[in-house]
């Protein structure tokens, strides 16, 4: 069975990714990045979520000499110009603290009314092969800001982005109404093709 890689340590991705392609029938073995700790990880130098993306696939790919597949994703906020996009996951300075992130991000936004709240989860997703081979597909989910978190599902910024239609928060969605409406479910569902034709 072909082992393929999740670039990510990000456990909630983990669980998210491996549920998306598991559910797609994908046939092979996915493990994190963890159970490669010797690989260091790649600086996100890049300033789309598709440049980031192929870094860490092919990083992870040349490293394990095994198939890659990595996503970055971030939150984009219409009234901040799409901020903090590529930085979502670093908004208050620390990689990684999403409540630190969240309660910036709100604190930023508290006089902006309900009409200027819109904002898009967004996802590319790539698959980078040992010989350099790589392929990048995208995703979104279009919603709007809460003035205050609700739920506890999920992770990162899920508790203030209610998706269109929706009178839910994403922290409220259980994962697999999530995964189904998701920025990064709809990336990797159509990464899920390109992993079939290049790795059968
Ligand atoms: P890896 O780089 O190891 O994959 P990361 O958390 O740094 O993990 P990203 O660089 O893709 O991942 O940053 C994504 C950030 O954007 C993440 O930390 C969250 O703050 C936010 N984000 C992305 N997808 C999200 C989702 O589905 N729900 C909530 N927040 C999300």
């Amino acid at each position: 069975m072909t082992r393929l890689i999740l670039a990510t340590r990000n456990a909630g991705k983990i669980t998210e990714l491996r549920a998306i392609l598991a559910d797609a029938g994908l046939p092979h073995e996915l493990v994190g990045a963890d159970a490669y700790p010797d690989v260091p990880d790649v600086k996100e130098t890049g300033v789309t979520f598709a440049e980031n993306a192929l870094l860490k696939a092919h990083a992870l790919a040349r490293a394990t000499g095994l198939p890659a597949v990595a996503d970055d994703s971030g939150l984009c906020v219409d009234v901040l110009g799409g901020a903090p996009g590529i930085f979502s996951a670093r908004w208050s300075g620390r990689h990684g603290d999403d409540k630190a992130n969240l309660d910036l991000l709100l604190a930023q936004l508290s006089d902006i009314d309900d009409t200027h709240r819109a904002a898009h989860f967004a996802c590319a997703a790539a698959l980078a092969l040992p010989d350099g081979t790589e392929r990048v597909v995208e995703g979104r989910l279009r919603g709007s800001l809460r003035h205050a978190p609700t739920g506890t599902n999920g992770f990162g910024y899920d508790p203030i982005l209610q998706p269109e239609g929706e009178s839910r928060t994403c922290a409220e969605l259980t994962a697999e109404e999530k995964n189904a409406i998701s920025h990064r479910g709809k990336a990797f569902r159509a990464l899920v093709p390109v992993v079939r034709e290049l790795l059968g």
